[in-house]
């Protein structure tokens, strides 16, 4: 089959550029988009140092097909091994684009993506991003509550799934949000769909396709690619608006820092929705530099390793806990791992002693990294002496990433002080998509992010992560919003109130705890019925209580703090306005 040239694409061949001074569309809200995005002079300053350089994801596939059509994309390895060439996901990327909008999705509809680790996940969202509709980045272990709150906040018209995975029928909990949101006109199903539709029915004919390509107009480079999760404070994940300008930027960066070529193989061993197995350099970045991604089913090293060996696989990206299974499992030697030049560590606080055993472990070289999805990136870097990359978890990728440390006024510590990280860059967000009241207190007047982690700097620029100011819980990467498990432990009819806190693990670095005070005479409840509660409410496994310890009083209303309690409902009040 031959390429179908797609006129709306815009490439910086092809025009369709930004207004020229940029100014015009980058200063408002970007159209339709309902998120504060940056002022002119911001978006002029980042064109001008050729950060932003107009592309998009669209376009950069179509560009990388007609460089190496026959370089292989991305490899499935599960159940059976699946390969995609570039020119293969470029077709099927403009197949199935023509299918979704021939089913009335179009540019700046949002469609949940709810997908693990499969070549679908790429087909998917390089075809939405050629119609210019946003996916909203689903993880696989989110369950009705999460996937309920997507779908109605960002009134999504398509929700995609797989049939089963991990054992759980991903159909019967589409069925129920569907029913729950008037928006959501169709469910597309990877594998057997059920009563929906099978993503397979869906791609058009080449012809349809041509048709498509010759009317369709497809997104800007400073308009919304995609929404990201945040890791979340509040009862709900906020949503993380990014532009193909920005993110297209972020991964150059990464790809600059990480050494990624043509010749790197990354595996995507954490769920490929995750901003860091996505952009840092992730599979994204693999495929900007016309290199494969390998995609992992499952984490651990028997795995993992077997898939290293089979497909000569150079880079991933960990999470400390995977890190360390993974140091421990590699002693044993059993299998060949010598194609492995790069691991990155990041998503949590990564133990210098673990740090320092990882390198003679896996036999190739260790880089931190310290992101997050709102937008900055700090890597170690590949000529960083040793100690710094032990000790540090790395700085960031942009000499235009603007980073503050300041006290709790504000006022900027002095150097090697610790204190609030505040940044503003060419990739981090200027504000949460529909969410003006949080954004009033989640960045400053002059559009610092406040990240909520404290941090100090080190001579050379380098950050350390000292500790975090934010309610959130990091769950060996995987972060929780204390208050959204609280709003659910306290609809259970025996409890009067509930605190989840973060306890140390050795293991996942942090684990939860809840401490629940039972109403007056509620009888005997067990911490395995609180939990069983919170598990049929339907959220994400990692997000049930570990620990559930039924207490009296939480230790701080004793001295006369004001109770969590109280302070939630002021904080519900504060939202409704
Ligand atoms: C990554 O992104 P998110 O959005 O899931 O979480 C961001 C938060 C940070 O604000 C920080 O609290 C924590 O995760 N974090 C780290 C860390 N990396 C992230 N804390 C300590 N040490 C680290 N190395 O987690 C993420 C996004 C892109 C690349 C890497 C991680």
């Amino acid at each position: 089959m031959t390429l179908t040239p797609t006129p709306a694409e815009p490439t910086p061949a092809e025009g369709r550029a930004p207004d020229p001074d940029g100014a015009a569309a980058a200063d408002a809200l970007t159209p339709g988009t309902d998120a504060p995005t940056w002022p002119a002079k911001f978006a002029e300053r980042y064109r001008a140092a050729g950060h932003w350089r107009g592309e998009t994801f669209g376009g950069i596939l179509r560009e990388r097909a007609a460089a190496h059509p026959d370089r292989i994309a991305l490899v499935d390895p599960a159940p059976e091994r699946r390969t995609w060439t570039y020119r293969q996901l470029d077709e099927a990327a403009d197949r199935l684009a023509a299918g979704f909008a021939a089913r009335g999705i179009g540019r700046g509809d949002r469609v949940v993506v709810q997908l693990p680790n499969v070549g679908e996940f790429a087909e998917v969202v390089f075809a939405l991003f050629r119609i210019g509709a946003l996916p909203v980045y689903a993880l696989p272990a989110h369950r009705d509550t999460e996937i309920g709150h997507f779908c109605a906040f960002t009134e999504a018209v398509a929700y995609v799934v797989p049939d089963v995975h991990a054992g759980f029928d991903h159909r019967v909990l589409a069925g129920k949000v569907q029913e729950a949101t008037p928006s959501l006109r169709e469910v597309f199903v990877v594998g057997d769909p059920g009563p929906h539709t099978a993503l397979a029915d869906v791609p058009l004919d080449p012809a349809g396709t041509a048709r498509w390509a010759a009317s369709a107009a497809g997104p800007l480079p400073h308009e919304l690619a995609f929404l990201q999760l945040s890791g979340g404070t509040t009862g709900v994940s906020k949503l993380i608006p990014r532009t193909h300008d920005d993110y297209v930027y972020s991964l150059r960066g990464s790809n600059e820092i990480c050494g990624v070529d043509a010749d790197t193989r990354f595996l995507v061993v954490l769920p490929a929705a995750h901003n860091f197995p996505m952009s840092s350099p992730g599979w994204l970045g693999a495929l900007y530099a016309g290199g494969t991604a390998v995609l992992c089913p499952k984490p651990d090293p028997a795995t993992a390793f077997a898939l290293i060996e089979r497909e000569r696989v150079t880079m991933t990206g960990l999470v400390p806990p995977l890190a360390l299974v993974w140091t421990e499992a590699a002693a044993r030697g059993e299998h060949d791992l010598s194609s492995l030049e790069l691991v990155l560590v990041g998503g949590a606080k990564y133990s210098e002693a673990a740090a320092r055993r990882l390198e003679p472990a896996l036999g190739c070289r260790l880089m931190q990294v310290f992101g997050m999805a709102e937008g900055l990136v700090n890597y170690t870097r590949l000529d960083d002496d040793p100690e710094t990359v032990v000790t540090s978890q790395g700085r960031p990728i942009s000499p235009d990433d603007e980073i503050r440390i300041v006290d709790d006024a504000g006022q900027d510590v002095e150097d090697g002080a610790f204190g609030h990280l505040l940044t503003r860059g060419p990739y981090t967000i200027r504000g949460y998509w529909r969410a003006p009241e949080h954004n009033r207190t989640a960045f400053t007047d002059d559009g610092f992010y406040r990240t909520g982690d404290i941090v100090r700097r080190l001579p050379g620029g380098h950050l350390v992560v000292e500790g975090r100011a934010k309610d959130q819980i990091n769950r060996g990467g995987e972060k929780i919003a204390p208050e959204e498990i609280e709003n659910i432990v306290l609809a259970h009819p025996a409890v009067h109130d509930v605190s989840l806190v973060a306890v140390p693990d050795e293991y996942l670095g942090e684990r939860t705890l809840a401490h629940v005070i039972l109403r007056e005479g509620a009888g005997l409840v067990k911490a395995t019925e609180i939990k069983r509660f919170v598990r049929e409410r339907g959220v994400a496994a990692f997000k049930v209580p570990d620990v559930v310890r039924f207490v009296d009083a939480f230790p701080q209303t004793g001295i006369g703090k004001v109770s969590k309690k109280g302070l939630r409902s002021a904080a519900d009040s504060a939202e409704q306005h």
